[in-house]
């Protein structure tokens, strides 16, 4: 922007100052002066010109702080507050910040579980004294009372009504329930008897007097015979007493069941083991294996290792669930790749040219119990970057070592069997269709590579026709 010898000022402001006029080396200082509330968020514009000069525009816009003694924000001082029924209770209202120039407030009891001593029995308008930020309920103003149990929301509000803030009192009548528990000494998880004794006043004393003796699920004789009259002050909170008894004629001993089932027919049982007696109130451990054989087809688990159960009166059974392994294999398997089963072998039909043993195994993503076992047609170990070619087999091993699946795989159109499909491939289909090496059977992997048009039968000529074009022409299958 070029300034001459004048300013020229236009636009929609109003009750603004422009001063500034003075012009040094082109360069002109302009002071724009307008009331604080007219400024904030607001674009402003003032057109600037010379003569015989095209007038140029200056946009601009400001953002102002709070306006000094603003409110914002109101807080109570009680957390969580609890009284009892007829107890009473001050509250305190802090209107922020420090600076605000109207620190007033009112309040509102939205219950009858309170009250305040003011009219009505209510907390009204409470006016805060003029100049001070903090407004404490007193007794004439409105303290709250405790009128019945439950919650009463009490909310405070500022005086331009923008910011309020409530709390919940707790309020209770200030009586508790006194629980007595028989329970085996040896083991306070064995719970024999339990009296409910409620109603009782906060502070008041309660006797109880204990049986010598107690027949529940067997017969019991108190622990400590000499004390039967127990005492127990009411307080706040859980009050109980333990009457700790002894099983008469020693421990109580119970076995614990084993169960190895079939996680997808937990009716199926695999295997039970039976524990020998052991003293209720112990921890029985037992080491889980992660796989069973079971009539010839093994199971795994994911819960192996040691588990841990506490002996407990009465039934004790740990259920363990194991997979089928065959079936969890052919499961995975099935759901990734198309499979045959074709005179005892299986199959993985559906692999495409240049798969590499590590897609095949990331593929699957097969539990961390299985080993994946890649071979090509002429039976050599094959394993990461390696393509599979047709002939050859994946094996899934357990972790010792143990077959559990044999999987052979075609890939459509290599008859080679090293996972391309090429001008060598051609060659050999014609080889085997029109000049059968003596007594030359198709091995059915190579049968299932070779026959390119539907499936059954034996390859010939269009066959070979599609391979051909397959090379040169792009895909045909
Ligand atoms: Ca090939």
């Amino acid at each position: 922007m070029s300034v001459y010898n004048s300013l020229q000022v236009s636009g929609t402001l109003s009750n603004c100052t422009v001063t500034g006029n003075t012009v040094n080396n082109n360069i002109a200082n302009i002071e724009v002066t307008m009331p604080l509330s007219a400024l904030d968020g607001a674009l402003y514009k003032i057109a600037v010109g010379g003569i015989g000069i095209e007038a140029k525009v200056i946009e601009f816009s400001m953002a102002v702080g709070q306006p000094v003694g603003r409110v914002s924000a109101v807080e109570i001082d009680q957390v969580n507050p609890h009284i009892k029924v007829g107890e009473t209770m001050n509250l305190t209202a802090t209107v922020l910040p420090s600076t605000a120039t109207n620190k007033n407030v009112t309040w509102q009891i939205m219950s009858s579980h309170v009250r305040g001593t003011g009219a009505n029995g209510k907390l009204t308008w409470v006016q805060a004294p003029a100049g001070t930020n903090i407004i404490t309920l007193n007794s004439n103003t409105g303290q709250v009372t405790g009128v019945t149990p439950g919650m009463a929301s009490v909310r405070v509000y500022t005086a331009d009504g923008n910011y309020n803030v409530a709390v919940d009192i707790l309020v209770d009548d200030g009586r508790e329930t006194v629980i007595v528990k028989y329970v085996d000494r040896s083991d306070h998880n064995i719970i024999l008897n339990t009296i409910n004794e409620g109603g009782k006043q906060i502070g008041s004393t309660y006797n109880y007097t204990v049986p010598a003796s107690y027949t529940s699920n067997g017969s019991w004789t108190l622990a400590n015979p000499t004390n039967l009259n127990r005492t127990h002050t009411v307080k706040s909170g859980l009050n109980e007493i333990l009457v700790e008894y002894d099983r008469v004629g020693g421990a109580q001993q119970a076995t614990v069941t084993v169960k190895y089932v079939d996680k997808n027919n937990l009716s199926n049982v695999l295997n039970t083991i039976t524990t020998t007696p052991l003293t209720v109130g112990t921890t029985y451990a037992h080491t889980v294996p992660e796989d069973i054989m079971v009539s010839g087809v093994l199971w795994r688990t994911e819960d192996y290792g040691i588990k841990l159960h506490p002996v407990v009166s009465g039934t004790n059974e740990m259920i363990i669930q194991y997979i089928n392994v065959p079936q969890e294999i052919e499961g995975i398997v099935n759901n990734k790749y198309i499979t045959e089963t074709n005179g005892g072998i299986n199959y993985i039909k559906n692999i495409n040219v240049g798969t590499s043993v590590a897609t095949i195994v990331q593929n699957l993503n097969l539990p961390g119990y299985y080993i994946l076992e890649f071979k090509n047609i002429g039976g050599t170990i094959i394993t990461n970057t390696n393509n599979v070619g047709t002939g050859s087999t994946v094996t899934a091993k357990n972790q010792m070592g143990e077959t559990i699946k044999i999987y052979t795989i075609v890939v459509k159109g290599d008859i080679t069997g090293d996972g391309a499909v090429n001008f060598v491939d051609i060659v050999r289909m014609i080889q085997y269709v029109y000049e059968p090496e003596e007594n030359f059977v198709w091995i059915e992997a190579i049968r299932m590579a070779g026959k390119v048009v539907g499936s059954a039968g034996t390859p010939g000529f269009a066959d070979i026709m599609t391979i051909i074009r397959h090379c040169y022409d792009g895909p045909q299958w």
